[in-house]
């Protein structure tokens, strides 16, 4: 299958990242997509192709154009401020409180962002525009009349809401993908997200339409990381109603568990009629990914690609979550050679 992949990804290599109470080093760092490129290759995948620059407006056809420009402008005006450190939220539109857009820029990374654990630092921008872009060439490889393609989207995306950064993402990769297959002419469209954590910002984009179905396996919002989305009653709303399907599980789940709810994930996409499949890939469902608690081996990876293509869609893969050891790389290629050998 054709790959995605630019070298702009190493652009963001954030400082910081609140954990704990401390900054630490980011889970989310360059040498992730290093590991995932090379197992692609040492499995005999496609050489990666640089993507085509793509501009923003599909971007700004599921994110609110003053979050994009925020985004833009974000560490310049941080820096401006004369802060030393990366901008990091530090005050919010809570509850009760009034939701105007301020000028101030501590503000408005308060404003804008729904966690604190993600710093916007240099780079930040161009590397989350590249991410877009391989995802955006890979909607084009499928329109083509590709089978399928695989975005090396870095930073991550599926956190990203209409205006909202946080969880490691800024622009929704995914999201930005399903509606450029919208654009080019599929009728309905559907997101699985199979990374442990759940889309929240996927969610957020369509939950109120009936063209894109936005399915998710995840942690357990009461344990996991987005913690406020992704329980099992949120279903869509207005013409949205029943195109969103979580599928949420507890600590310790494996294959039997997470493979039933694929299942009830592909069921979801066949009914529909969706003739095209964007898949949100996080492999931070392994058995020893650091941040998350699912069971799944690396050769349970390659069953996952293996039951994907059996819906037998026009498939795009964006890269998501998969942290801290070296078999994300490994468990990447496995999903992936599953597909392509089902
Ligand atoms: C991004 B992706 C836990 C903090 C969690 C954010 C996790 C973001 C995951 N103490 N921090 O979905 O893999
Ligand atoms: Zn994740």
């Amino acid at each position: 299958m054709r790959i995605f992949f630019t070298e702009q990804h190493r652009l963001r290599d954030a400082k910081t990242e609140l954990s704990g109470g401390l900054l630490v080093p980011p889970f989310e760092a360059p040498f992730r997509l290093d590991l995932i490129m090379a197992a692609c290759a040492a499995q005999g995948h496609d050489a990666p192709e640089e993507p085509a620059r793509h501009g923003l407006d599909v971007a700004l056809q599921v994110h609110d154009a003053g979050y994009v420009a925020f985004l833009e402008t974000a560490w310049t005006r941080w820096k401006e401020a004369g802060y030393e450190g990366e901008a990091i939220p530090s005050c919010f539109p809570a509850r009760r409180m009034v939701q105007r857009v301020p000028t101030d820029i501590d503000a408005l990374v308060g404003y804008y962002a729904f966690a604190a654990e993600t710093s916007i630092s240099v780079g930040t921008w161009e590397a989350a525009v590249g991410a877009m872009d391989c995802a955006l060439s890979g909607a084009e490889a499928l329109s083509s009349g590709a089978r399928s393609a695989f975005a090396a989207c870095r930073p991550p995306g599926h956190h990203a809401a209409i205006d909202l950064f946080g969880g490691y993402s800024f622009l929704n990769n995914a999201a930005i993908a399903a509606q450029a297959l919208r654009n080019s002419g599929c009728k309905k469209v559907a997101v699985l997200d199979v990374d442990f954590h759940h889309g929240n910002g996927t969610q957020d984009i369509f939950y109120a339409r009936d063209d894109v179905l936005f399915v998710s396996l995840h942690g357990e919002p009461q344990e996991a990381f987005p913690h406020f989305l992704g329980y099992a009653d949120e279903t869509g709303t207005a013409e949205g109603e029943g195109f969103t399907l979580n599928l949420p599980m507890g600590r310790g789940t494996g294959w039997g568990e997470w493979s039933v709810a694929l299942e009830k994930g592909l069921e979801a996409i066949g009914r529909i009629g969706a003739e095209a499949l964007v898949v949100s890939l996080g492999v931070d469902t392994f058995e020893r990914d650091p941040i998350s608690f699912f069971k799944l081996t690396s050769d349970d990876f390659t069953r996952a690609g293996e039951r994907i293509a059996s819906a037998g869609l026009p498939t795009l893969f964006c890269m998501e979550g998969g942290y801290g050891v070296e078999e994300i790389g490994l468990n990447v290629a496995n999903v992936l050679t599953g597909f392509e050998s089902a």
